[in-house]
């Protein structure tokens, strides 16, 4: 021990022998610097992430909405295939003069339809409405998934109100979901027809 009292006392004034203890209270006092063996367990900062805890959904249900009153509208010009007429502004036409009779329209082959009562309306136009009373067109609704004719009708001259005037003709049927449908207008070759379209709602 007379030998660590003589090192001691050789030392400079400005230097402090202390015991390891009171080292260690030193620098953390002093300077925060963990000490090995004697570091404080690190704790981690607040997270910046936000709770892993979803918020209610916003998104919609999965359940189909329902399709009662939603309306398909299929335009004669362009979504509809012909056997015989010609492409107008608005529509599809057949005259006497230039066309036999066919196929003014058929198709789409839609398989949107679903299951249950729809009613299809084919508006239709006719250059003379009191003329006779020979059919004009026979419509009908087909599922081409069976083969099946759902619906037929006749249209005569006399249905129709007024020359040149769009009209409105309705065809209800039942439609199994999935199967294609098509609607379909033949033209007897008695008069000028335009079809303009054809609407099929669900009811
Ligand atoms: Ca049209």
């Amino acid at each position: 021990m007379d030998a660590v009292a003589r090192c001691v006392a050789a030392l400079d004034p400005a230097v402090r022998v202390v015991t390891p203890e009171e080292l260690i209270v030193h620098l953390r006092r002093n300077f925060g610097t963990p000490v090995p063996g004697t570091a404080p367990p690190t704790t981690q900062p607040p997270t910046a992430q936000p709770p892993t805890s979803q918020p209610p959904s916003t998104q919609p249900p999965t359940t189909q909405p329902p399709l009662k009153g939603k309306t398909w509208t299929f335009e004669a010009e362009r979504e509809l295939s012909h056997l015989v007429g010609r492409r107008e502004a608005d529509g599809w036409s057949a005259a006497t003069a230039k066309d036999s009779r066919g196929f003014l329209c058929y198709g789409p082959y839609t398989k949107d339809l679903p299951r249950g009562a729809c009613v299809a309306r084919f508006r239709l136009l006719v250059d003379n409405a009191t003329a006779d009373d020979l059919p004009v067109v026979t419509l009908d609704v087909r599922d081409a998934t069976t083969g099946r004719v759902l619906v037929e009708r006749i249209v005569r001259r006399r249905e129709m109100k007024a020359a040149m005037t769009w009209q409105d003709v309705e065809l209800a049927f039942t439609a199994e979901a999935g199967h294609l449908i098509e609607t379909r207008t033949f033209w007897h070759g008695t008069l000028y027809v335009r079809e303009d379209r054809v609407t099929v709602a669900a009811r």
